[in-house]
């Protein structure tokens, strides 16, 4: 059983669910066709970060066995946009190279009107698209070097995405 702290996103929020977009065709070990454990790392990092804030998180990665049971196109894509279309929150690693599943979901997050944070590598160039999609949604940038000690940041950029997404949806 989870034990969701006193202070959690899911109740400080009153949210349940979140989407983690990140690359994953670029990731696969072209011997094994799976992910290996480094690259599996800032997702599951995440994932039980999130979890332990009492989210239920999609993720595709775990779902598919990170490769293990990669789905078909066209079962994986409608099955993305469903989860997205039903989050409360985004979040995404665009991917270095940029990773193109992720950039479509990104597309969809931001016609959906949902809170995204968008976790960007220091140092690092991203698409124009990417560091403008602010300019059309509701989009926190958090520039990290390594995932771990920013998880409060994180935590931060939800709270102030999903705040501003309410307050903009209000006004409408
Ligand atoms: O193009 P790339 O594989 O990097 O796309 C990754 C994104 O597409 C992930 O965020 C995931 O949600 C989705 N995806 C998926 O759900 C991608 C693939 C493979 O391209 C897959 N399932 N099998």
């Amino acid at each position: 059983m989870t034990v969701i702290p006193a202070s959690s996103l899911a109740r400080d929020l009153g949210i349940d669910t979140m989407f983690l977009a990140g690359p994953f065709l670029q990731l696969l070990d072209p011997v094994t066709g799976e992910m290996p454990e480094g690259t599996r790392a800032p997702f599951a990092t995440l994932i039980d970060h999130f979890e332990g804030h009492g989210l239920s998180v999609h993720n595709a990665h775990r779902r598919e066995a990170w490769g293990a049971e990669l789905m078909q196109p066209a079962e994986c894509t409608r099955l993305d946009q469903e989860e997205i279309r039903k989050a409360d929150v985004f979040v995404a690693l665009p991917g270095l190279p940029a990773s193109p599943g992720t950039h479509i979901e990104m597309g969809w997050a931001s016609a959906f009107d949902k809170p995204i944070v968008l976790l960007l590598e220091e140092g690092q160039e991203y698409a124009f698209l990417v560091r403008g999609l602010h300019s059309v949604a509701t989009v926190e940038y958090v520039v990290f070097r390594d995932l771990k000690p920013t998880l409060p940041a994180i935590d931060e950029a939800v709270r102030r995405a999903v705040s501003r997404q309410r307050g903009a949806s209000d006004r409408r």
